[in-house]
């Protein structure tokens, strides 16, 4: 992968283990699962295209931004060429970019750091990191808003999981103000 990529994944290590340990996660996991989330970030499309159909991943990536493809893609590949067969670690790598409902506190935490590690500058950033201090949930949130305004500015389609993860994390932030 290019530089400017492997310093992000760099970052997505540092922010990761520093949330496992704030959030009570485990840190080994969440150190593999960020150095592995964007492993075939840089391969050609069509050969992440080749992988989705033949392996039988979701059809529907298909029909969405090809940006989603290198999550899914990237735990296939883990799995097959470097035995890497834990199943949360896996998740997270396959839902970083998503989200998805249920998200375990693994999937989680990969998908904040991926937003927050130091090297990320886009509007909001800071409100993520800010609240990243305190509650993994609310930033989380933030994250998801973000991209889901930034695919609505562009005219792009939204991948459903990323619709369920968002409002399932409202359900989950709402419930626990009440009680
Ligand atoms: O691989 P990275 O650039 O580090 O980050 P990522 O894996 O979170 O990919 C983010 C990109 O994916 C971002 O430009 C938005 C784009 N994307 C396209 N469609 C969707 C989407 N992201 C989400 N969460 N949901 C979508 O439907
Ligand atoms: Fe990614
Ligand atoms: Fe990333």
């Amino acid at each position: 992968m290019p530089d400017k990529r492997w310093r992000h994944v760099l970052g997505v290590v540092e922010t990761a283990v520093e949330l496992a340990d704030r959030f009570g996660g485990d840190r080994d996991k969440a150190w593999l699962a960020a150095l592995l989330h964007d492993y075939t970030k840089a391969w050609p499309t069509d050969k992440m295209e080749t992988i989705i159909r033949e392996q039988h991943l979701p059809q529907e990536l298909l029909e969405h931004d090809k940006e989603l493809w290198h999550a899914h893609v990237g735990a296939w590949v883990v799995r097959q060429e470097h035995g890497i067969d834990d199943e949360e670690v896996l998740d997270a790598i396959r839902y970083h970019t998503s989200g998805r409902e249920r998200m375990t506190l693994l999937d989680k935490i990969v998908c904040l750091a991926d937003y927050m590690e130091p090297g990320r500058d886009f509007p909001g950033v800071n409100k993520i990191r800010e609240r990243a201090q305190h509650n993994l949930d609310e930033a989380l949130l933030a994250g998801f808003d973000s991209t889901i305004q930034f695919l609505v500015e562009k005219g792009k389609t939204i991948f459903p999981l990323t619709v369920l993860a968002r409002n399932d994390l409202l359900r989950i932030i709402r419930e626990n103000k009440s009680i």
